[in-house]
């Protein structure tokens, strides 16, 4: 006999996100080795006071299929150079699943890239809500100069697959020129071949 899971009751802040959280994942300067394109000035913050770069703050819900993840994602302000923070970006697992992701405070780019290299991102801001098809990577960026908070809901069953943005990176990359975000090629992505996208 199938087990009856019983309902839940999630407090949210409209700015920060779930309240109470049953598990917070903290992602250091030192958790995001390989990640930026000056990896000397990430060393240096790493040695000075290795800073948070983000946290997911998450509910317990099985990973499973039928199931809804949701989850809260504060990104700290702040650059590694002048590369502004941000998530390690990943695949799920099961690429044919989508996401959403709801911007609750500050403001920053939802960048997402198909296995091929294609690339699209959306401005978030309090209120806008990003709908990632299936198959699209995804990262965000804190572009701004106070925390950039949102929600995310997923399929149970979606997983995360980091390996091939840690190996391939991102085919952009959000840099400060001037005081203003600016998206430029990455010079050091390199493609992965897939018949996807
Ligand atoms: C999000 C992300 C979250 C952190 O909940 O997991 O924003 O980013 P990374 O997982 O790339 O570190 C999501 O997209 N879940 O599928
Ligand atoms: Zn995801």
């Amino acid at each position: 006999m199938e087990k009856l899971m019983e309902p839940i009751r999630t407090l949210v802040d409209l700015k920060r996100g779930i309240v109470d959280p049953d598990r917070v994942t903290e992602r250091k300067a030192y958790d995001m080795q390989g990640m930026y394109q000056d990896e000397l000035a990430l060393k240096k913050l790493v040695s000075k006071d290795n800073p948070l770069i983000y946290q997911v703050s998450g509910v317990n819900i099985p990973e499973e299929t039928g199931h809804i993840i949701y989850s809260t994602t504060i990104i700290s302000p702040g650059k590694v150079g002048n590369e502004y923070f941000m998530s390690k970006g990943h695949f799920h697992v099961k690429e044919d699943t989508a996401e959403i992701y709801l911007c609750l405070e500050g403001e920053g780019y939802l960048l997402m890239q198909t296995r091929k290299g294609r690339v699209s991102t959306i401005h978030m801001k309090p209120g806008i809500l990003g709908y990632i098809p299936p198959y699209w990577g995804h990262r965000t960026i804190n572009t701004g100069n106070k925390e950039f908070a949102f929600l995310t809901f997923s399929p149970g069953d979606a997983g995360h697959n980091y390996e091939v943005i840690q190996k391939c990176g991102f085919a952009k990359i959000m840099l400060e020129e001037d005081g203003r975000a600016v998206l430029k090629d990455n010079p050091k992505y390199t493609p992965l071949d897939s018949q996807i996208g």
